[in-house]
């Protein structure tokens, strides 16, 4: 085990209120892209003019929504992604003797498949899903049906849209209220995987009081300078090798 990777094991031993901040850069290494990478989703060339982040807009949804799905199901929807090695580690530390709280920024649902109970999805999931019209549920399953088109309500034709917050639309404020609890009262936050420009989210690690912040990312953020601890490697290798 290399030596920041002890430290980090050091730490998590050491404190008992854990939260693990994340975002897309926790997924990538089950196949995911994440945005603000190189090879990023806002990096990949489209062939319309319209950015990626004006296509995952509420407004650009409400206005052209076949361009929106068309982008949805293409750039957005892994049905086949596994949980990697960092979402496999959070999992059995919930089962540890410890309060574990995994915040995340994803929309992708993979803490939950590896078995994390307690998760705070600030940006929604791709899992569910509601008739715009009567608010009537839909799985990711059902919605994929319509993966060539625009998902329809069987009720009442209106739009199915998925629970997850576009650009333009506010974040709910019992997710807001429970994550900024957790970070209040947590000892230990980790931080990984995000490039920590997308807010609300990221000013909420604002609210942290406690003793040890580690931030994990591949590349380097400004937010450096407050941790006790930063890693720049991927951070599902990284877990791999804790116990
Ligand atoms: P981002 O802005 O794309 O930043 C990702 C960060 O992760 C970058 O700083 C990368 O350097 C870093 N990174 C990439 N891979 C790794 C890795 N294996 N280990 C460590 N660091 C890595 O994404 P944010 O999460 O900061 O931005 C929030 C957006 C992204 C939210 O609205 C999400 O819904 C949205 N998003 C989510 C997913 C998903 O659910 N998997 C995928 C793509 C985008």
């Amino acid at each position: 085990m290399g030596n920041k990777a002890l430290i980090l094991q050091n730490l998590i031993e050491h404190h008992q209120k854990i939260v693990f901040f994340g975002g897309a850069g926790v997924s990538t290494e089950s196949g995911i892209p994440d945005f603000r990478s190189a090879d990023g989703l806002f990096n990949q060339e489209l062939k319309t003019k319209v950015t990626p982040e004006e296509i995952v807009s509420h407004s650009f949804l409400k206005k052209h929504p076949q361009l929106f799905f068309d982008y949805y199901f293409k750039h957005l929807i892994y049905p086949s992604a596994k949980p990697n090695p960092a979402h496999a580690y959070l999992a059995a530390l919930e089962q540890q003797d410890k309060s574990v709280t995994v915040i995340t920024q994803n929309i992708d649902g993979l803490h939950q498949v590896a078995g994390s109970q307690k998760v705070l999805e600030l940006h929604g999931s791709v899992q569910h899903n509601h008739c715009e019209l009567c608010q009537k549920k839909y799985s990711l399953n059902e919605l994929m049906r319509d993966e060539n088109g625009i998902p329809r309500c069987d009720a009442d034709n209106g739009i199915v849209r998925p629970d997850v917050v576009l650009y333009g639309e506010a974040l709910e404020d019992v997710v807001i209220d429970q994550s900024i609890q957790a970070i209040k009262e947590a000892d230990l936050l980790i931080i990984a995987g995000t490039s920590l420009s997308v807010y609300p989210s990221s000013g909420l690690i604002d609210f942290y009081q406690g003793e040890d912040l580690v931030l994990i990312n591949k590349s380097s953020l400004s937010a450096e300078s407050q941790a006790t601890l930063v890693i720049h490697q991927a951070v599902g290798e990284l877990f791999q090798q804790l116990n």
